[in-house]
This record gives C-alpha cells, structure tokens and sequence, in this order.
C-alpha cells in the first residue's frame, strides 16, 4: 500500500477546549505518522485560499471568521491511505450526525465548531500542505 500524506487542522475551538493532544493521540494511536506541525493564526487571506472551493456558501463568511478567531494547529501526516483514515477518524462535517467513538462524534455539537479540518482527496491534501508549510 502506497503511503499518503494527509493535512488535518485542529480548529480554534479544538485548541480552545484544550483537545490538541486528544487529536493527535487518536492519530498516533491509530499508527499514522506526524510529520510536521505548526501553530499559527490564520490570516483572512489563508483562510480565503484554503477556503477556495467554498467562496459562493451561504456559510463562507462564518466559516472566514470562525477559522480566524484563534489559534490553529496544522499538521502533517503520512500513512497507508491517510486521507481516508483522517476523515474517517474525524466522523462526518456535522458533529450532531457524527458516530461516537470519532473526534466530531465525540466533541462537538454544531457544524460550524467542528474541531478539525482534514483533506478531503489527495490533491487537496497537497494543495493544503502547500499552502500551510512553504
Ligand atoms: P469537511 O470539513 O468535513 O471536509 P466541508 O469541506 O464540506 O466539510 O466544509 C468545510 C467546513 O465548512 C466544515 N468543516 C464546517 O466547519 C463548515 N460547514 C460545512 N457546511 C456548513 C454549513 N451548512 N453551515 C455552516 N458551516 C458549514
């Protein structure tokens, strides 16, 4: 199995409720591998461009601000099919659908505080770590 990289995000209100180290732990334990990490404020101009494919949302403002509102932590991962095992690790974008037992599922109550961001494909993965670690 080919190893794949993977871009996941914990969100400012994963940092703010103190769930950096759940996150990463779930990754870790599930056997991915943490590549790089950075914490950082994203810029409206970042949060535009990582944002990109959902400019026309009715939600893309709420989705500029939310994102800008504190700190995030972007990492990089690799493993057999990360991308899939991120996603599937993080449970669906609305955390009232998500099944216990993943991150959303777990943490969060409403769509827009979702706790983490992960790839959605791997070329989203690679234009997202693009954008976070150059
Ligand atoms: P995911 O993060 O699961 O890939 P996307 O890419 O469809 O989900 O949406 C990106 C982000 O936009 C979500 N993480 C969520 O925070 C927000 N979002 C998605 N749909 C809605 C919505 N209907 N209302 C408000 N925010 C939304």
């Amino acid at each position: 199995m080919d190893t794949q990289h993977t871009f996941v995000m914990v969100k400012p209100d994963g940092v703010k409720r103190g769930l950096v180290a759940e996150v990463i732990g779930r990754f870790e334990r599930k056997g991915l591998t943490l590549e790089r990490m950075r914490m950082l404020i994203i810029d409206e101009d970042l949060a535009g461009r990582h944002y990109a494919e959902h400019t026309a949302k009715p939600f893309f403002g709420e989705l500029v601000s939310f994102i800008t509102s504190g700190p995030v932590v972007a990492m990089e991962w690799s493993g057999p099919e990360a991308v899939s095992i991120a996603r599937t690790l993080m449970g669906t974008t609305n955390p009232a659908e998500a099944p216990p037992g993943t991150i959303r599922g777990d943490f969060g109550t409403i769509i827009t505080e979702n706790i983490v961001h992960g790839s959605d494909s791997p070329a989203s993965a690679e234009r997202e770590i693009q954008l976070f670690f150059s």
